[in-house]
């Protein structure tokens, strides 16, 4: 079973390495890796070069002129990833919020299901203690928020942590995928769920990144916030 691992990266200098050597360390996965990176200023795309000439078979690079948006991102990955012949795909941030401990689990679930979630909401996941209550609450408020509008049935909507076979994306009009950020997890979740594919969720600590500075800003949460709607009635 051939699995490629895509991890988006902007301004991971810090991150990357570590997150590449314990995905490659994952006894009896050997993981494929695809660094998706948007011409970070901070260097990231020469460092993902160098782990790609230490580790020729098992990573890669994409490199992207500027910051193109974390959706486009996947989706030029899991291309990639399916023309290179993966028969999983995994997504999943490079700043260990998505801690790599959780792959073989989420993998092995990917057995039996078409769609695993690596899940904040689902019962056994949490968030870090350090988020304050403003954060807490919008990240729980806008899952919610997508949850009933959209009538996805996941707990955990706006994850980035996933796991999906083959089948599901390669099913999948992803050309016609237009939301970033959040939305894009929606939207990606909406389409397999109308397409009856199966979920699993397996219950994440999701702890906050390790160094460097997130990038979601409040354009990308607005934009999460009406993407919904079309989301709900145009797709
Ligand atoms: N290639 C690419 N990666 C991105 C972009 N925006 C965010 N990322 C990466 O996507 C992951 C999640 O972003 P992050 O800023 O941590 O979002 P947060 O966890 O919601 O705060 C990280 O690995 C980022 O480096 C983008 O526009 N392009
Ligand atoms: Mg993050």
């Amino acid at each position: 079973m051939k699995i490629i691992t895509i991890l988006p990266t902007y301004n991971e200098a810090e991150n990357l390495p570590q997150i590449v050597q314990d995905l490659l360390h994952l006894e009896g996965l050997n993981l494929h890796i695809l660094i998706v990176d948007d011409n970070s200023p901070d260097g990231t795309g020469a460092i993902a070069d160098g782990l790609h000439a230490a580790c020729p078979a098992r990573v890669q690079v994409l490199h992207r002129p500027g910051k193109l948006g974390l959706g486009k991102a996947y989706l030029a990955g899991f291309r990639i990833a399916l023309a290179d012949g993966a028969d999983r795909i995994i997504q999943m941030d490079a700043d260990f919020s998505h801690n790599p401990r959780y792959v073989p689990i989420i993998v092995d679930c990917s057995l039996k299901y078409d769609v695993v979630i690596g899940s904040r909401y689902a019962p056994g996941g949490a968030v870090d203690d350090r988020w304050g209550p403003g954060r807490r609450f919008l990240s729980w408020g806008g899952n919610v928020y997508a949850r009933l509008v959209t009538g996805l049935k996941v707990q955990d909507a706006t994850a980035g942590f996933k796991c999906f076979r083959r089948e599901v994306l390669q099913s999948l009009a992803l050309d016609s995928v237009r939301s970033d950020g959040y939305a894009f997890q929606i939207e990606m979740n909406y389409l397999c769920q109308r397409r009856k594919f199966s979920f699993y969720e397996v219950p994440i600590f999701f702890e906050d990144r390790r160094i460097g500075l997130s990038k979601m800003t409040l354009p990308i949460v607005m934009e999460a916030a009406w993407r919904v709607w079309e989301v709900r009635f145009w797709r």
